[in-house]
């Protein structure tokens, strides 16, 4: 076999229905080119393939278009049982014979025993035709499956006439093809030699009609038929370049067909660490000399090839996180049978030096070093310590902002690292850290007053523990902490908080932060605002019958300008209200007479309020008008008035008085007319008229009335001298009396 070193391999897909029938056997056919006997052919092919090739319906088309001369196949007439197995030991259940093939060792005995003599007065010709010509015939005769679906002997032999008329066939060079004619006619065989085709290779013969005579002759006894001078005895099987077969003297060397079933094995990786792999493969079909080993690194770096007998082989040394190709190809007769081929990845290594470089309300930046070797990217998980959901990212670089995160949570980052077709994992290396909490929003005052006030907000989004509400007055700052108990729910209920022991009217800053995890405070959220003024004291209030004057006193903080509101509310409804007051006093005008009013004082400081301080007053009632004299006598005076408008007062109170008769008196009365008796006649008295009301007198209606003189005669006598002083002059009471009488005011 050392010889046959040059083997023209052709793989072909044997057929598409087989391989789909049995869709692991890819089957390759392999021609030799050199020659051998059908024996050595064999034992090369069982030595160097699987065997020599078996034709089937389905392949021999195939193999009849890649040959052009005669080759050997795995046929030969007895393994055992003629005819009946392949060389690979298959069932012939397909043949293809050649007609005429095969070969019978004596013709079959003439049945007719009669005979009769006959003159030929022509001898048969013989016509040589163009091989061109020729060759086109057996293209469309080859194409022809009819003409080679020949299932059996019998059906072979009785209708091979048919093949009388077609050529002699020698399709291939140096091949010795003769066609052993007059097949159909065995019992003639042993006189008719076989023709020889020696000087054209495509030659026919034409039987023409022959004109004969016939006589009968008396009958010889049965000759017994010699055998057939082609016979061979133990016959090989070529397949003709066109396809169909014919038997061949087994020694003969020829070019023969080989075959092998595609190695399909395969190569496993184990124990994969992230410098080492163990390679286990397949054992090759047949007769291995070895296996060459090749494998490289994707990356390129790396490579190594090995001729070695085992089946298994550890790569160590190797770069982490790195793909590996290998290949082994099973080597026989010299020849690399289909190759098996693997890849894997090493572990790759685990990311170093992770730090957090920086965080905010929803990003946590990290940086970190490659792992050593090679990587294909790195995945970080970031696991929730308060249930939100995990969150998933890749990145190939050394650094990464992680965005969309929750504030106030706190996270840890899981990172391995992967290699590009996701195979092999680092070990986790995971790092933790927290958001910042958000801000509150909508900080605003609630209730303000002198001494306290109340500040409320909403929560920030995500999640927080508590606030620090922090007071910023100077000098002393305080500090209060709002503890919320739910640390995971997210509640958007504001929050209130009431500050108390405030100064009054003084400038205040609160600033509210959100408490989160990790001691962590969210932006400082700020209002300033104001307490309420205090209060006034001393509120005094003076009524007329229309108004009200009102008075307070009222110390002010240095600095702050402080106005007032004073309000006027009859029974609980405002009626008035004067704002913006700078002095300490206010009036109310064109009030009800006699009606209880109630004062409201505040101090006004930053548009804050203080509380109010009260009072109450009653207005006066409206006095009387146009008091005069109704009637008189010498010792009564009646008087009449008009009672005031717009009142309900129904009650008054009348006085009169005399001061030269040191007389007073009063009386209340229902009615607008009162009467004064027993008085003087001849003398004035004043008169007043007081409305009354609630015990309150309004201002009086005033005049005066005279009584009637009682005349009386008074005789005076005087002597009168001018150096003697009066008698009368001398009695003191007579001249105050005299004076008295002489007063013009009488009358
Ligand atoms: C020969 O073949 C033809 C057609 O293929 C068929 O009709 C005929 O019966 C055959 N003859 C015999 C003897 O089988
Ligand atoms: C037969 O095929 C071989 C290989 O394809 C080629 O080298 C050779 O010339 C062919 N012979 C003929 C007679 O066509
Ligand atoms: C054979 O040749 C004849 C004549 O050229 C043609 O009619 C026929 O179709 C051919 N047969 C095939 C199978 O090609
Ligand atoms: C042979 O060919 C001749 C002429 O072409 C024809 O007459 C004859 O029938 C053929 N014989 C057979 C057996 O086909
Ligand atoms: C063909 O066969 C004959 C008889 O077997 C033989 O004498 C002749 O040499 C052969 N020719 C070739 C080319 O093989
Ligand atoms: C076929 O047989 C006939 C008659 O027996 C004979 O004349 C003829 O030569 C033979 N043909 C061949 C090719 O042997
Ligand atoms: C076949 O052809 C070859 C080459 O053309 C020739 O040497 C040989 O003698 C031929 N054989 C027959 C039987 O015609
Ligand atoms: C894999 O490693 C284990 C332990 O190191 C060893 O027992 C086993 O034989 C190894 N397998 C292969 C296929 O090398
Ligand atoms: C294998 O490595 C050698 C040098 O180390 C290089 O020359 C060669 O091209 C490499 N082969 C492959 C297939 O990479
Ligand atoms: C290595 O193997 C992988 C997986 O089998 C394959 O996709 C890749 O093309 C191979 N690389 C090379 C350079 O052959
Ligand atoms: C990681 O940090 C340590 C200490 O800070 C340092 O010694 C080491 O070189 C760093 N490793 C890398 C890969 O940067
Ligand atoms: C990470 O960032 C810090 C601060 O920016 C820097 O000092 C450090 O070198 C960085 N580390 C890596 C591995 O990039």
């Amino acid at each position: 076999m050392g010889n046959l070193t040059f083997i023209h391999k052709l793989c072909i897909s044997a057929c598409w229905g087989l391989l789909l029938m049995y869709s692991a056997a890819e089957r390759q056919y392999f021609i030799s080119p050199h020659n051998a006997s059908w024996a050595d052919a064999r034992n090369h092919c069982q030595v160097c393939f699987k065997e020599m090739v078996t034709l089937t319906p389905q392949n021999i088309h195939v193999i009849a278009k890649i040959i052009n001369s005669t080759h050997w196949i795995g046929l030969r007439k007895s393994f055992g049982t003629p005819w009946t197995l392949w060389a690979n030991g298959d069932p012939l259940i397909f043949q293809n014979w050649y007609p005429g093939f095969p070969l019978f060792k004596s013709p079959l005995p003439k049945i007719d025993c009669c005979s009769c003599s006959c003159t030929c007065p022509a001898p048969p010709r013989s016509t040589t035709l163009s091989p061109t010509t020729m060759t086109e015939s057996y293209d469309n005769t080859t194409d022809s499956t009819s003409l080679y679906d020949v299932e059996t002997d019998m059906d072979m032999l009785t209708n091979a006439t048919e093949w009388l008329n077609t050529t002699w066939l020698n399709a291939t060079e140096g091949a010795n093809i003769t066609r052993r004619a007059n097949i159909t006619q065995p019992w003639e065989s042993t006189t008719a030699p076989a023709r020889h085709t020696t000087d054209s290779p495509w030659t026919t013969t034409t039987q023409l009609p022959i004109v004969s005579t016939c006589e009968r002759s008396p009958m010889l006894p049965p000759i017994i038929p010699e055998n057939n001078k082609n016979y061979i005895e133990n016959s090989c099987v070529v397949i003709l370049a066109f396809g169909p077969w014919v038997e061949r003297e087994c020694s003969e060397e020829l070019p023969f067909i080989c075959y092998e079933d595609r190695f399909m094995g395969a190569i496993n990786v184990s124990n994969i660490t992230s410098s080492s792999a163990a390679l286990q493969w397949d054992q090759g079909p047949g007769d291995i000399s070895h296996y060459r080993f090749e494998a490289f690194s994707r990356e390129g770096s790396w490579n190594v090839t090995k001729n070695m007998h085992n089946l298994s082989y550890t790569l160590d040394n190797l770069i982490p996180g790195t793909g590996y190709n290998i290949t082994v190809f099973a080597v026989k007769c010299e020849r690399d049978l289909n190759p098996l081929n693997g890849s894997f990845y090493t572990i790759p290594g685990e990311v170093q030096n992770l730090t957090v470089t920086r965080f905010t309300e929803n990003t946590i930046s990290m940086n970190w070093t490659k792992p050593n070797g090679n990587y294909g990217f790195f995945e970080v998980i970031a696991f929730s310590a308060l249930g939100t959901k995990d969150k998933i990212k890749t990145v190939t670089a050394e650094h990464m902002d992680f965005d969309n995160l929750t504030q106030g949570n706190e996270y840890t980052f899981v990172f391995r690292t992967g290699v590009d077709d996701r195979s092999m994992w680092s070990k986790n290396i995971s790092i933790s850290n927290c958001t910042r909490p958000g801000k509150v929003s909508n900080l605003t005052t609630g209730n303000i007053s002198d001494t306290y006030l109340e500040l409320q907000w909403n929560p920030p989004e995500g999640n927080y523990i508590g606030f620090k509400d922090s007071l910023c007055v100077l000098p002393h700052n305080r500090e209060l902490n709002v503890i919320v108990e739910n640390q995971t729910g997210l509640l958007v209920k504001p929050y209130k908080v009431k500050v108390s022991g405030l100064q009054n009217g003084t400038k205040l800053d609160f600033r509210v932060n959100v408490l989160g995890v990790c001691g962590l405070e969210g932006q400082i959220v700020n209002i300033t605002t104001y307490t309420a003024p205090g209060p006034i004291s001393n509120l005094k209030l003076t009524a007329k019958h229309n108004n009200i004057d009102a008075s307070w006193d009222f110390t002010p903080n240095p600095g702050s300008n402080v106005t007032f509101t004073a309000k006027l509310l009859l029974d609980g409804k405002e009626v008035e209200k004067s704002a913006n007051i700078l002095n300490k006093d206010v009036k109310f005008k064109y009030l009800k007479t006699a009606t209880q009013y109630k004062v409201e004082v505040r101090t006004v400081l930053n548009n804050q309020e203080s509380p109010e301080t009260w009072s109450l007053i009653f207005t006066l009632p409206s006095p009387p008008t146009g008091a005069k004299v109704r009637n008189k006598t010498t010792n009564s005076l009646t008087f009449e008035w008009i009672p005031p408008e717009n009142s309900s007062a129904k009650k008054y109170i009348c006085t009169l008085n005399s001061t030269f008769w040191s007389f007073f008196d009063s009386r209340v009365e229902n009615t607008t007319m009162c009467t004064f008796t027993g008085l003087q006649s001849g003398s004035t008295y004043d008169f007043n008229v007081y409305t009354l009301s609630d015990n309150k007198t309004s201002n009086p209606a005033s005049c005066n009335g005279t009584t009637v003189e009682d005349p009386v005669e008074i005789s005076l006598s005087m002597l009168c001298t001018s150096e003697e002083p009066l008698y009368c002059e001398k009695d003191e009471t007579k001249k105050i009396v005299f004076e008295e009488v002489s007063q013009p005011t009488f009358g």
